[in-house]
């Protein structure tokens, strides 16, 4: 997995910037933003998708939707609302082949999605 692109990232490899890190977890800002928030939230340890999410995994996604909810608030999106998205496969857009969570908040979003 090293020339995976988020798995360099959580390696300080690439720069990003980084909005929040821990032992489980990194967010930084998506490189091509949908929204004026839009953080991606990433495990360290590198799962390709939710697919194939182990049952060790599980504390992870519940803390990755809490950091999301402390991003949101800290930004004043508590108010406003936001959205977490995972993407999981071609159907779905995802073109990143490492699980992360988009946080995006600031404006209206729509629903249902594209
Ligand atoms: P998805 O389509 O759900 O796989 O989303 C992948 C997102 O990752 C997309 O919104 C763009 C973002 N992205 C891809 N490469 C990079 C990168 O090198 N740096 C940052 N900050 N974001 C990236």
């Amino acid at each position: 997995m090293e020339e995976c692109i988020f798995c360099r990232i959580a390696r300080g490899e690439i720069d990003s910037s980084i909005v929040y890190e821990d032992e489980n977890l990194v967010a930084f800002n998506d490189i091509n933003p949908q929204a004026p928030m839009h953080v991606l939230i990433i495990p360290r340890m590198h799962v390709s998708s939710l697919l194939e999410l182990g049952a060790d995994g599980e504390q992870l996604v519940g803390k990755a939707h809490r950091v999301a909810g402390q991003i949101a608030r800290e930004r004043g999106y508590d108010r406003s609302g936001f959205r977490v998205v995972v993407n999981c496969g071609e159907d779905a857009g995802q073109s990143v082949p490492h699980l992360h969570f988009h946080v995006l908040g600031g404006r209206a979003l729509g629903w249902p999605p594209g």
